[in-house]
């Protein structure tokens, strides 16, 4: 008698869905705005003259973000892992740069 098939693994290691953003003076775009739940890599960009940092907040409570503000032209990675569905906001906190425009949504869908 042959052996059944043995079924794959069940837990395979998937690399982070890489998500691009480009930061500038004033306004985040963001070229993946829907995700789903797992890791996440953010590729960002500043494409500004000035510096910019980049935070994640859901429901107003920051999930994330970098520890430091990106120089202009520079670039920076942030790795996070988001498994709750839902919007999340990606802000600047550098000055007043949220409230002028530096702002968007990442949705987590099923
Ligand atoms: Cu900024």
């Amino acid at each position: 008698m042959l052996a059944p098939d043995v079924p794959p693994v069940a837990h395979v290691a998937r690399a982070p869905t890489a998500i691009g953003i480009g930061e500038r003076e004033f306004a985040i775009a963001i070229y993946r705005p829907r995700v789903h739940p797992g890791a996440l890599k953010f590729n960002i960009r500043n494409l500004g003259e000035d510096a910019h940092d980049l935070v994640i907040r859901r429901k107003g409570k920051r999930v994330g973000g970098l520890a430091t503000a990106i120089k202009a032209g520079h670039t920076a990675t942030l790795r996070l892992t988001l498994r709750r569905i839902g919007s999340y906001q990606l802000v600047c906190t550098v000055a007043d740069h949220e409230a002028r425009g530096m702002r968007a949504t990442l949705r987590v869908v099923r």
